[in-house]
């Protein structure tokens, strides 16, 4: 054989990239990459409550009623093209009085904690009206219609949260109006979901499971955060409750867990990282987060962000009050997948049940 040039491997690979093909020896530098472990997406960031609240003071004036749908400030981490986290996007929201937020749906799941509300304030879910008092939590899950209602003579506001980066990069966004301001009203509150949800269900009725109910009242929750002050909790986050479907024991939303920690006072958490990401709210109290190499200092109604894979610890500053933190991750959707990982040990759900106490003269246990 002599003139024709035998093929190289690099003709190879061009040929085959003109037909949309490529050798999985040209991808090894993904493999190489992977190999390090997950990149933290985008970076640690606080934002103040001070200024939120100046921002909104003058959203209100600058962005008149009807103009949008939301008057909500997005959160958007420094280091990412959008979103608080690669999954979660965060934003604080306020209503003029009187306003109302008209109804619509969309596959992103959202969760609202409320900073200041109060008889008045509601958000209605799929039919069922839902106060929102301080530090209520109200869920609306993936395409349930919601409207937001101020019937007070102040400026409530709250934050939401949504699984926005989520669902984009799933490309699973679907997003409707309602056509009107205020959806219907279910007929009676012996149809809510929250009539289901609790200690007891209609037997007559299909079991519905993949629905949660739509608010968490800080009535119910504050005081079993409270009475489990002297608890050990755990090395990583303190006394930390997730908030639950009661219908399946399970997550708040198949995509979402919100949380609710304290932090005694001068606790300091041992530091882990995991795959899931986390937006922080201070409910009340000051303390510092170490995420990686820099500390965020946080104080009332501060809201901050941790992204995935970044070591972080805890520490209450206060040497007589407990710190409260609300939080949303995005636990489930990677428990779901099998891809929630912990380093430097997996500490969700490890700990036993307290003991049944030893019966008087017996040393107990079995
Ligand atoms: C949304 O629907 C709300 O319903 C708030 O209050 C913030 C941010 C992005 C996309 C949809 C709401 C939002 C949002």
């Amino acid at each position: 054989m002599t003139g024709i040039k035998p093929k190289t491997l690099a003709d190879f690979d061009s040929e085959l990239a003109a037909e949309h093909i490529k050798g999985q020896w040209l991808i090894d530098p993904l493999l190489e990459r992977l190999a390090g472990g997950p990149r933290p997406a985008g970076q640690a960031h606080i934002w103040r409550w001070r200024d939120i609240e100046a921002r909104l003071d003058e959203a209100c004036d600058v962005l008149a009623e009807g103009l949008t749908a939301r008057r909500s400030l997005a959160l958007m981490n420094p280091a990412l093209p959008g979103g608080t986290t690669h999954t979660l996007t965060a934003g604080i929201q306020m209503l003029n009085p009187g306003e109302q937020a008209w109804a619509h749906r969309h596959t992103m799941s959202a969760i609202r904690f409320v900073i200041r509300g109060g008889p008045g304030l509601s958000t209605v879910v799929d039919g069922e009206a839902c106060q929102m008092d301080d530090y209520d939590l109200v869920l609306t899950p993936s395409w349930t219609w919601h409207d937001h209602h101020n019937d007070t003579t102040g400026n409530p506001v709250w934050l939401d949260a949504l699984d926005i980066g989520l669902i984009m990069s799933l490309n699973t966004g679907f997003y409707e109006t309602y056509g009107e301001e205020r959806q219907a009203l279910r007929p009676s509150q012996g149809e809510y979901l929250s009539q289901r949800a609790g200690l007891v269900r209609p037997v007559w009725e299909q079991r519905k499971e993949r629905l949660a109910p739509f608010r968490y009242a800080w009535s119910d929750v504050e005081p079993v955060l409270l009475s489990m002050a002297d608890q050990e909790g755990s090395p990583y986050d303190g006394v930390v409750l997730e908030y639950v479907n009661p219908m399946t024991g399970g997550p708040t939303t198949p995509t979402l867990s919100c949380w609710v920690q304290m932090l005694r006072p001068h606790e300091q958490t041992q530091s882990h990282r995991h795959t899931s990401s986390s937006i922080y709210f201070v409910v009340r109290g000051e303390g510092t987060t170490r995420v990686g190499d820099e500390e965020i200092s946080w104080g009332q109604h501060d809201t901050f962000v941790v992204p995935n894979w970044l070591e972080h610890s805890f520490r209450n500053s206060s040497a007589s009050s407990e710190a409260i933190l609300f939080s949303v991750n995005d636990i489930p959707t990677l428990r779901a997948l099998g891809l929630y990982y912990e380093q430097p040990e997996t500490s969700l759900g490890t700990a036993p049940w307290p003991a049944v106490p030893a019966r008087p003269g017996t040393t107990g246990g079995r």
